[in-house]
């Protein structure tokens, strides 16, 4: 058995690491236009206030906005059936406040949509990746305000009825459980603790977090069955990071170790997304953290009404768990991991692990029994133009390959895999570093961390590999 006659191929992006044009046809301030870390913005040696002369990375980025036929018929050239990319919540709706949406906006995406229905290429369509109107940071806290619902579903309202019939597959949030591991309470939940705009450095208020969590678990419950009442042909699901957690001995303390992080941060939000409820061992997790969630009258029935149709995971590494303090950690970008011994790490630290990609399917399918869609993997890789002007990017292939191989095998094993995209198909800005240098693309844009280049979009040698992978639907790889 191998991949399924209707396998979706394809690659993924998100609004502000490509689109650019951040200011243009009444698009409103994003959380991403303004908001930094020591990592994100490195190169430039300052962290800015808000101030809209300056030049973020999602001012620019690769200037898809202008370029998106170019780059889909580059997408069609290798074969894809399917593309996710972020709708940007503020070019619908700039403050998130109006009553009326933004038509220049909504044009926009008619216009993409239809540029991708045109080749056959289903759009996968991620409502909120790593974004929202800045605005709402500074009046409510983000989703640490209950407020945000609304708005959110005024919002959803009007793309789901908008691109009925147009789109199917929809992700509400990007990597809700990003929340979790901290990082996320500025770029995914937009809490402005302390007034900090630099996401890895917030001061860390766990009962913010998780209320805000939980405001969300609430939003894509109702945008869910929402969804499904405007549409029965839509499907949606649930989006979250899952990075395998091995313990890092055999020793009993090790192995609980592994269980209280793959339920922190695997499984507590797809469980509550999945299953309609929060799961019992949430309680104690509660506890430990010292958060407390405020529940209203209804919100155990809407959890229930609004349950996914199918998870949808970003898959770059796995982890380590160890019950003992003094051993060494790494600092990924994003997720601080143990390190393991056994696996190589790519030039940024991410644990390069496929045969853990197999094991992740075969645990997800276990414990959920939904399709799975693999909606982000690749390499992160600093890639060299050749004097000749082409790109050898061998390391990337030989990653692609190896996973790819890893979802056959869970295929194999069972695995009900409906689809993979592989992230930034087409060189972006990077969401941690807000670099260009770290790159996953098939296809090379010229432009550097300074921001120079002509922004020309060139293949790589990865493009015609994965050009002929999608042919031979997973067999020639
Ligand atoms: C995921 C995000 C993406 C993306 C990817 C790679 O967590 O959903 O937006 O950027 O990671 O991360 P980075 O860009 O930091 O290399």
């Amino acid at each position: 058995m191998t991949f399924k006659e209707d396998f979706l191929w394809g690659g993924a992006t998100a609004a502000n690491q490509l689109e650019g044009a951040w200011n243009v046809d009444g698009k409103g301030i994003s959380i991403s236009d303004v908001c930094t870390s020591g990592t994100r913005y490195k190169s430039k040696q300052i962290i800015p206030d808000l101030n809209p002369a300056y030049e973020y990375p999602s001012h620019e980025a690769i200037d898809h906005y202008h370029r998106y036929k170019e780059d889909i018929a580059l997408f069609a050239q290798m074969g894809f059936k399917v593309y996710r990319f972020s709708i940007a919540w503020t070019r619908i709706y700039p403050t998130g406040e109006e009553d009326k949406p933004n038509e220049a906006g909504l044009q926009f995406y008619d216009n993409l949509i239809d540029e991708c229905l045109k080749y056959n290429i289903e759009p996968l369509v991620t409502v909120s990746h790593y974004e929202m109107p800045y605005i709402l940071t500074e009046k409510y806290n983000g989703w640490a305000s209950r407020k945000m619902i609304d708005l959110y579903l005024k919002y959803f309202e009007t793309i789901v009825r908008r691109y009925k019939g147009k789109v199917k597959y929809w992700l509400p949030f990007n990597e809700v459980n990003s929340a979790v591991a901290k990082f996320g309470a500025f770029l995914s939940q937009g809490i402005l603790n302390g007034g900090s705009k630099d996401f890895m450095n917030q001061v860390d208020i766990p009962q913010l977090r998780f209320q805000a969590l939980h405001h969300q678990f609430v939003a894509q419950a109702k945008a869910t069955k929402l969804a499904h009442e405007i549409d029965e042909n839509n499907k949606i699901g649930s989006m979250t990071i899952y990075a395998t957690t091995y313990p890092m001995t055999c020793k009993p303390e090790d192995m609980l170790a592994t269980q209280h992080m793959n339920r922190l941060m695997n499984y507590l939000c797809p469980d509550v997304m999945i299953r309609g409820e929060y799961p019992t061992y949430a309680e104690s997790l509660y506890k430990d953290l010292g958060v407390e969630i405020k529940f209203e009258d209804n919100d155990k029935e809407l959890l229930k009404e609004g349950t996914v149709d199918f998870f949808a995971f970003s898959y770059y590494m796995s982890s380590c768990a160890t019950a003992d303090p003094n051993v060494e950690r790494v600092e990924g970008n994003i997720l601080t991991n143990v390190k393991n011994p056994n696996l190589e790490t790519s030039e940024w630290g991410w644990q390069i692990d496929p045969k853990g990609l197999r094991y992740s399917l075969n645990e997800i399918y276990d414990r959920y029994q939904l399709p799975i869609m693999l909606v982000e993997n690749g390499l992160g890789a600093n890639d060299i133009m050749e004097e000749d002007g082409s790109i050898q990017d061998d390391y990337r292939i030989d990653y692609l390959r190896e996973h790819i191989q890893a979802m056959k095998d869970a295929t194999e094993d069972g695995v009900d895999l409906i689809g993979y995209t592989t992230w930034g198909c087409i060189d972006l800005v990077s969401a941690s570093t807000g670099e260009m240098a770290k790159r996953y693309g098939f296809i090379y844009v010229d432009k550097d961390d300074e921001g120079k280049g002509t922004l020309n979009r060139i293949k790589k040698k990865s493009f015609d590999w994965y050009k002929q992978v999608i042919e031979t639907n997973g067999e020639k790889l």
